[in-house]
């Protein structure tokens, strides 16, 4: 049998996305809390783990995954059939251009102005620049979530996953969701997934 193993910090936002599938696929794995006080994750033993010294980490029978978006894609792919993440090229390829969103603006606009006010570290621009960035993500969501309950495919897939955790922190980069009202709703409609995490 597959041993799975999530290396993680809890309040992690990429953390929380493996999380997520882990827990509405109900897939067996152990939870392995990094340690953010030792700055565990640069330590060579982790840096052997993943060479860019961040979580997630999915370890597979030996084998190191890192970056959420690459661990979404395994286990959607391994235990999701094909509701995920399916094998279709084309429907593939409509669920990954928002898993990219997640590692582009998501991640250079909302969760680094996020960590920017909670740690005052600041490694790729200012708070202007950061919510500059994240409007570019923001106003994509909101205009395919005007006109579509979900974000690829007409249901739920990992693009909602990988998408999830940083605009639902968005007020923590300073910036109100109101003016977003499709993905306010949409937010309620993910939490409401039988299995979604807590965070
Ligand atoms: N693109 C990466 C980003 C990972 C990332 O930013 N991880 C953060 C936690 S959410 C981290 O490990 N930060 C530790 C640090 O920068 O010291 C992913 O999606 O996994």
């Amino acid at each position: 049998m597959t041993m799975i193993k999530l290396h993680y910090m809890p309040p992690s936002g990429n953390s929380y996305k493996v999380r997520i599938l882990l827990s509405l696929l109900d897939v067996p794995h152990e939870k392995i809390v990094v340690d953010n006080k030792t700055r565990e994750h640069k330590s060579a033993q982790f840096l052997a783990m993943n060479p860019r010294g961040e979580v997630p980490v999915l370890e597979i029978d030996g084998v190191y995954l890192w970056d959420s978006a690459a661990c979404l894609v395994y286990l959607a792919r391994q235990f999701g059939g094909d509701h995920w993440l399916p094998a279709d090229p084309l429907q593939m390829a409509q669920v990954m251009q928002w898993v990219a969103l997640a590692g582009s603006e998501i991640q250079f606009g909302l969760q680094y102005a996020r960590r920017g006010l909670k740690q005052d570290r600041w490694t790729a621009g200012n708070l202007e620049q950061g919510q500059a960035i994240s409007r570019v993500a923001l106003n994509a969501l909101e205009g395919r979530l005007n006109k579509n309950d979900w974000l690829a495919l007409g249901r739920p897939t990992i693009a909602d996953i990988a998408c999830f955790p940083y605009v639902e922190t968005a007020p923590q980069a300073k910036i109100a969701l109101e003016n977003y009202p499709a993905i306010v709703q949409w937010i309620e409609r993910c939490k409401a997934l039988p299995g979604w995490a807590e965070r």
